[in-house]
């Protein structure tokens, strides 16, 4: 006979928080929001990789590409690259972060000598950049033969078919600095030039980035970095339990610092398989995750094959329609509380705590919260990140608001078939397991997880908590009836603005 759960399946919305008592010295400047990435000896050693804040970004087309992934590094938390690319493309995007200086751009708006005026309009409009080196072949690392800024043409003055090499300012009138110079020596130069940007070439005169004036002041308000003992961003990476073999040695390579199988359901033989295939070959250097699964079997399934942390949630992603189409899923609060418990228990019996995390599902900031709460180390999210800035999808104008795409991996735009992949010799999607869509377009990756985190620190000191392990162990947590959820919003008065206030919607 079936085996039937207790409890129905709860979401984020169902749960409250209760506050506990707030002592003065709690407040949010306080709090550290430090938490564990992969597995260690709690109580005997310290967890040799941990996030500087509970935030990491979902192993997504639409999510996580190197850009992003410098972004939130500089926030204090870490992208995933995403899998569902050539392992050689996967592979560049993890050296790109490794190789990215703050503060030294690769320049995406290149023109060649002969490009016209034309041109020069017409990148402007599609990078929004005013500054565009020349080199001989157009490209980023070109030989940089001159720039063009704002300043070497008038629209009004000028035919739209002038040759670019004709208008620019040539390389013996630049200013340039080679490639060992640090951010500091490129800005004082900047500075004593009066410049507003700076080429640093090569000994072969290729030019390797541009440095502006403004990067330098952005660099030096970010205390929650998550840097490597080199002091390079880290940056994860997602695999699958088909090309594991050839995937994971090119992403070791390129410098990723932890690695994670990408499934829409992880409590399989592929991923014992996956796991035991990097053991045997890179020994604990190599930290892998492991997922999803919903329940006690399933985690305590991948602790044993060796997971360094575990991925929770099927079904509860905002472009996922598994339950949907398969039938299969659970609750994403559910699933987080009822995998705590197992983590705990399994910490009990062997020592080793596996740190979780609670992937997909938030809608609001406040379920961050309530995620934690529940046990997750830290969250995994899409739909937050693809409405900013720095998410590779398109920003498009839909009914006179900005909008950025967002598609599923399941969905007939990705075709992800390794995260669905059962085994077999099929190698496609046969049916969707996502959506294609739009999400609203948000600004900026550090404006709202700034917010973010704010309101994650205050609900923390509401709850006495000065850091996460002791917010998950005094955090008191209710269920809401329907009614009372209603309660929760504002009622019974009549808006002046319809505009909701809360930032993450
Ligand atoms: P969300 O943050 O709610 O947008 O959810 C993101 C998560 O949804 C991902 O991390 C992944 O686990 C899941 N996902 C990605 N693609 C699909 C799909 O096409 N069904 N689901």
């Amino acid at each position: 006979m079936a085996y039937y759960f207790d409890e129905p399946s709860r979401t984020f919305n169902e749960y409250l928080l209760v506050p506990g008592h707030t002592p003065a010295s709690c407040v949010p400047t306080a709090v550290s929001l430090k938490t564990p990435l992969v597995k260690y000896r709690k109580g005997e050693e310290e967890c040799p990789l941990s996030l500087n804040i509970p935030m990491v970004s979902a192993i997504m087309t639409a999510v996580s590409d190197d850009r992003m992934a410098v972004a939130l590094a500089t926030e204090g938390g870490l992208s995933f690259i995403y899998g569902n690319q050539s392992i050689e493309d996967e592979a560049a995007m993890v050296a790109r972060v490794k190789d990215y200086k703050a503060g030294f751009v690769t320049s995406d708006a290149n023109l060649s000598p002969d490009m016209t005026l034309a041109d020069v309009v017409a990148l402007k409009e599609e990078h929004g950049h005013s500054t565009m080196p020349v080199t001989d072949d157009g490209t980023a690392h070109g030989k940089l033969l001159g720039i063009v800024t704002g300043r070497d043409y008038r629209l009004s003055r000028m035919g739209l078919d002038e040759k670019v090499a004709d208008f620019m300012t040539p390389r013996e009138k630049l200013i340039v600095a080679p490639a060992d110079t640090t951010l500091k020596v490129a800005n004082d130069i900047i500075w004593d030039n009066k410049l507003n940007s700076l080429p640093i070439v090569d000994a072969d005169d290729r030019l390797v980035a541009l440095v502006f004036r403004k990067d330098y002041d952005s660099h030096k308000s970010n205390p929650n970095e998550m840097l490597d003992a080199h002091k390079r961003y880290m940056v994860g990476a997602g695999i699958n339990s088909r090309d594991y073999a050839e995937r994971v040695p090119a992403l070791v390579e390129a410098g990723a610092d932890v690695v994670c199988i990408d499934s829409s359901e992880g409590f399989s033989d592929w991923q014992k398989i996956t796991i035991e295939w990097v053991r045997e070959h890179y020994g604990d250097t190599v930290k892998i995750g492991a997922g999803n699964v919903v329940d006690a079997d399933g985690f305590r399934f991948l602790a044993e094959a060796g997971a360094d942390f575990v991925k929770i949630g099927i079904g509860g992603g905002s472009i996922c329609i598994t339950r949907e189409t398969k039938g299969i899923g659970r609750g994403q609060a559910t699933a987080t509380i009822e995998v705590a418990k197992a983590r705990d228990e399994y910490f009990r019996e062997t020592g080793v705590y596996i740190p979780l995390c609670s992937d997909g599902g938030i809608v609001y900031d406040h379920h961050i919260s309530l995620a934690l709460a529940m046990g997750a180390d830290f969250v995994m999210l899409g739909r937050y990140f693809a409405r900013f800035d720095e998410s590779p999808s398109n920003k498009v104008m839909v009914n006179g608001t900005y909008m950025k795409e967002y598609w599923g991996e399941g969905s007939a735009r990705a075709r992800n078939w390794q995260r669905y992949d059962l085994g077999g010799k099929k190698k496609n999607l046969t049916f969707e397991e996502g959506v294609d869509s739009y999400v609203p377009y948000a600004g900026s990756l550090k404006d709202n997880v700034d917010v973010t985190l704010l309101k994650l620190k205050s609900t923390m000191c509401n709850c006495g908590a000065l850091t996460i392990p002791e917010f998950q162990d005094k955090a008191k947590l209710t269920l809401v009836s329907a009614t009372s959820i209603v309660e929760g919003g504002a009622h019974d008065v009549l808006l002046k603005d319809k505009t909701p206030y809360v930032s993450n919607t």
